[in-house]
């Protein structure tokens, strides 16, 4: 190669790696803002929590861009400029402690900031807020712990508690009435309809597998475990609807085991309470009327008047 030309390509190698480095710089920029929003970053935007979780997430996710275009970066240039060429040697370094020392404090201080952050941001995601003064009237949630959970309160103390139960294959919520009598509960499946501006409390069980709740947009997963409970919360600020899914392989049909919540002002979630509660009664009665009906057929059937008795066998 005649060395007139050497300058030339080189300028022309550095333009391309600038320009390569830029565009990766650019595609991971346009990555991480709304055009794809939650296909990098976790889904949020119905609860408080949800909404903290994204934040960390994309914290730490920028604090790791950073690092992984510089270090690439780096490396890239080092490999681009360094490569082994026929006629050069390289400088012949071994160690230099100013720079090793440089990056562990470095990338000890970038890690203890993290930390830092993540204990500070853990207290929101934890802890619920108290519900709204215009929210659904709620009662008390007894505190209850257990071995290794334990039942977030907001500092009011009162939020509406609903028990999630995760069953082969539907989720059961049961919406405690405050009496002391457990079984005649307003329940539902699958859809569980809650006010909004309202602190809802969960707590999380199973009946007979393992099992996993999650709505993306309402926070973190939260085993159903039989045998033990689980917790977490939401707040929803606006009506919608949030859909999830178990998300903890429990059989064959565990795709089927879908969960929406449907959040409704504090007024209608009232109404809905009630019509439900009027549901569940008007089938419990029926079937009581039923049970009655089929003892008493079956009562007649016994009797002898109906010649339904076993013949008698003869010779005895
Ligand atoms: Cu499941």
């Amino acid at each position: 190669m005649p060395a007139a030309l050497a300058p030339a390509r080189l300028r022309t190698r550095r333009r391309v790696f600038t320009l390569a480095l830029l565009a990766g710089l650019a595609g991971t920029l346009v990555l991480a803002t709304g055009a794809s929003a939650d296909f990098l970053t976790p889904e949020s935007g119905g609860s408080p929590n949800a909404d903290s979780i994204d934040t960390l997430y994309k914290i730490i996710l920028a604090v790791a861009v950073v690092v992984f275009v510089g270090v690439e970066g780096v490396l890239l240039y080092s490999l681009i400029k360094f490569r082994v060429r026929k006629d050069a040697v390289p400088a012949q370094i071994r160690g230099n402690t100013r720079l090793e020392i440089g990056w562990t404090l470095g990338a000890a201080a970038i890690l203890v900031i993290l930390a830092v952050v993540s204990f500070l941001m853990l207290d929101d995601i934890r802890n619920p807020p108290n519900s709204d003064a215009d929210g659904f009237p709620t009662q008390r949630v007894v505190n209850v712990q257990n071995a290794s959970a334990y039942q977030p309160r907001p500092p009011s103390g009162k939020a509406l508690n609903i028990e999630v139960n995760g069953q082969r294959y539907a989720w059961r919520y049961t919406y405690p009435d405050g009496d002391d009598n457990v079984l005649n509960n307003t329940y539902s499946y699958e859809t569980m309809v809650v006010p909004t501006k309202t602190t809802v409390t969960l707590a999380i069980s199973a009946q007979d597998v393992a099992h996993s709740w999650w709505i993306p947009e309402l926070g973190g997963k939260a085993d159903a475990v039989p045998g033990h409970t689980n917790f977490t919360w939401f707040k929803i600020p606006e009506p919608g609807v949030f859909r999830g899914q178990c998300a903890e392989l429990c059989g064959r049909n565990h795709a089927d085991m879908i969960a929406t919540v449907v959040a409704v002002q504090p007024a209608e979630f009232k109404q809905w309470l009630t019509s439900k509660k009027g549901e569940i009664d008007a089938a419990n009665k029926a079937a009581q009327k039923r049970r009655k009906a089929e003892a008493e057929e079956t009562a007649a059937g016994e009797s002898p008047v109906n010649g339904d008795t076993p013949p008698t066998q003869g010779g005895s």
